[in-house]
């Protein structure tokens, strides 16, 4: 009965502080919305709809709690400390990637729900193991964002994008490399001061919040918006020296230093969903761009099939844009599983501007 108490005590309140409606006509203010009947609400939206996306969605949810319960604990468990390996990416893998990697394929390998996925953990995309029925949809994630920082306390997260099936017989590499155009939904779960699950159907944005009391996603932060004016801009500074000429003038204008700015403060935290994440709610600009610091890595560290579609997909439902510098992300055509990108996301304008700079001095 307590834990009752503390649910209904919280929510209203978070509700009632950001003077929004809740969703739904017969939705009452201060009613606690679950991320179940949440998810069952959009569905009634969707007449065609079976229940599959729904359900598949309700297991992301699952797979990130049981992550959030390994995170949360990380610190006390022999969990933590690298495994030595390394990934398809030649980053060192740590082992609650593993860990995170693991749940959330066996949370969805067996259900007949998804016919393929992939990991960025994996060279390889994941097909349904033969014992199990294929279903329709596909599923790309990002298991563990921020691993470099698992030995610091600091927010990690999780990061999902889901299609359909487009090929005709076994699901295929053609599956995955779909234009963000086509995505059917995509979040992420940030794994934080609280756990949280954001995510679109492409339908608006919506944040959850996970109390840890009852175990339950409640609707937290309904309609996300970038809010404007935009307050930071979000980039590892430390790269600077390797960028090219466009982003060196972007920075300065975002800084300040040029007609027009709109003179932001700096955050970074490295963990990219903490970075989208902070800029959502407080307006902002990420940008993870080119930079010559790695021959190897001409293209900007973060890929764009894991980690740039599926946010831009959310920031683009959100009122912001997602963009290589040059074009809407979600206009791309992926030529690989692990293609890297230039990557700037947030606030339609800022995003723009970034653009704008990089047409005019490369
Ligand atoms: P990861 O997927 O291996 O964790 O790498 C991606 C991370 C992002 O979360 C973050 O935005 C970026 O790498 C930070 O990179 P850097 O340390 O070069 O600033
Ligand atoms: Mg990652």
């Amino acid at each position: 009965m307590q834990q009752l108490t503390i649910i209904s005590e919280i929510v209203p309140v978070l509700a009632r502080d950001k003077e929004v409606a809740m969703p739904g006509e017969n939705d009452q203010p201060g009613q606690i919305i679950t991320i179940e009947r949440h998810i069952l609400k959009e569905q009634s939206s969707f007449p065609e709809a079976t229940g599959t996306l729904t359900t598949l969605l309700y297991d992301i949810a699952l797979a990130g709690k049981i992550i959030a319960s390994k995170t949360n604990r990380a610190g006390l468990a022999e969990i933590l400390g690298r495994t030595g390996d390394t990934n398809i990416q030649g980053e060192q893998v740590q082992k609650l990637d593993r860990f995170a990697d693991a749940t959330f394929f066996r949370m969805n390998d067996h259900t007949g729900r998804v016919a393929l996925m992939a990991s960025e953990e994996h060279a390889d995309f994941l097909p349904i193991p033969e014992k199990y029925p294929a279903g329709k949809y596909i599923l790309l994630y990002d298991p563990l964002d921020g691993s470099s920082n698992i030995d610091y306390n600091i927010c990690l997260g999780t990061i999902f994008c889901i299609y359909h099936k487009i090929s005709a017989g076994r699901a295929s590499l053609e599956d995955c490399l779909q234009k963000g155009r086509q995505v059917v939904a995509a979040g992420y779960l940030l794994y934080g001061t609280s756990t949280m699950l954001v995510y679109s159907t492409g339908r608006g944005v919506n944040g959850f919040t996970l109390d840890p009391a009852v175990g339950e996603f409640l609707l937290s932060h309904p309609a996300i918006r970038f809010p404007e004016p935009p307050r930071y801009y979000s980039v590892n500074q430390g790269n600077q020296n390797y960028w090219s000429r466009g982003v060196q003038e972007y920075t300065a204008w975002l800084q300040g230093r040029k007609p027009g700015s709109p003179n932001l403060s700096a955050r970074y935290v490295g963990s990219l969903v903490a970075d989208f994440h902070r800029n959502l709610l407080a307006g902002g600009v990420f940008y993870y761009p080119a930079d010559t610091r790695d021959p190897e890595k001409p293209h900007g560290k973060l890929r764009i099939l894991y980690e740039a579609i599926p946010l831009a997909f959310l920031a683009e439902q959100a009122g912001g844009r997602g963009s290589d510098g040059t074009q809407n992300i979600l206009d791309i055509q992926p030529q690989r599983l692990h293609q890297r990108i230039p990557f700037f996301v947030g606030n339609l304008e800022l995003v723009e501007q970034a653009e704008t700079f990089i047409r005019t001095y490369g």
